[in-house]
């Protein structure tokens, strides 16, 4: 069998919520992966996609935000996430920071925690595209600890490509067999997606609507579920879906007066996956009351 060289790693995306790791992942890979939103925790559990160019490729594990303070049972758990991704075998770590946001004693946990990891680092310094206001001597400080630094926005692109030279020059070469070692696993999930099937996958766009479309607490207090996916003789996906929240309040408030709100959010959802999978889609959403789904689901 032949054998070819090629440069391949897994990394891991690492920060406080919000700095903008799930965003630098969707517009590197070129197709969203990752849900994003300016709300906190906006990614629950550590989603791995491939990267791929001429050099090699790259398994990036994007990661839910550190929360400083996770008082509550749901952000207990996602922290929990994250910290389960750190015994992952990594090559390299891309620590994320927001130089628009001060280093405080939540950015002092996510660092004692990078520290710990032995492997080599990476500090990206993200939103530079928002020159005011900036903290950027807090985090500059920092420099010494790291292989290299890079200023980038994720959101324009801006410093990307050089960053991911970088990250193939430090990562190892190795030998990879005809027909790559990555197939199989590729085909478990969404590719380039490669731990979510398409069930989770919907459930993740239907999720990113209600962090959207809902005021301050109602998304901490919602998952979404994807029942079935069914595809259709004339072409179209059946989808049947539902978004839990804890409480009859909240729900009252994702349906809204006369179903408006729920249809809101059920047809900016229905058009992305359309998008996504390149077919009509129906979507059956419905809101359902349960206290316990933060237990079952996360
Ligand atoms: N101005 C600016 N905004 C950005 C940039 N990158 C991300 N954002 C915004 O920052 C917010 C958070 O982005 P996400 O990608 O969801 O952040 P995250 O680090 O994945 O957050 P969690 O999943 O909650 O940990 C969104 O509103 C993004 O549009 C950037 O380079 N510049
Ligand atoms: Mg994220």
């Amino acid at each position: 069998m032949t054998k070819t060289k090629t440069k391949q790693g897994k990394i891991l995306l690492i920060g406080r919520p919000n700095v903008g790791k799930s965003t630098f992942l969707n517009n590197l890979i070129g197709t969203k992966v990752a849900i994003t939103s300016p709300k906190p925790q906006t990614t629950r559990f550590p989603i791995k996609a491939l990267y791929e160019n001429e050099k090699g490729t790259i398994i990036f594990i994007d990661t839910p935000g550190i929360f400083g303070k996770a008082e509550d049972s749901l952000s207990k758990r996602i922290n929990q996430n994250t910290f389960q991704a750190l015994h992952e075998e990594i090559d390299l770590v891309i620590y994320m920071v927001d130089h628009s946001r001060k280093r405080d004693f939540e950015e002092a946990k996510v660092l004692g925690i990078v520290r710990k990891i032995d492997k080599p680092k990476i500090l990206v310094i993200n939103k530079i595209d928002e020159p005011e206001p900036t903290y950027l001597p807090q985090y500059k400080f920092m420099e010494d600890e790291f292989k290299d630094v890079f200023l980038i926005s994720a959101l324009n692109q801006t410093h990307v490509k050089p960053l991911i030279q970088r990250i193939f020059e430090l990562i190892p070469e190795k030998n990879r067999q005809e027909g790559g070692v990555l197939s199989e696993e590729q085909q478990k999930g969404v590719y380039p997606l490669l731990n979510i099937d398409s069930k989770i996958f919907v459930a993740e766009l239907i999720r990113e609507k209600v962090f959207l479309m809902m005021g301050e607490e109602i998304p901490y207090t919602t998952t979404a579920i994807v029942d079935e996916i069914i595809e259709r003789k004339n072409g179209t996906k059946f989808i049947k879906a539902r978004i839990l929240t804890t409480d009859n309040r909240y729900k009252k408030m994702l349906i809204g007066t006369q179903g408006r709100k729920i249809k809101e959010i059920g047809s900016y959802a229905r058009k992305e996956i359309a998008l996504a999978v390149g077919k009509k889609v129906f979507l059956d959403l419905t809101v359902q009351t349960d206290p316990h789904w933060q237990k079952t689901y996360y």
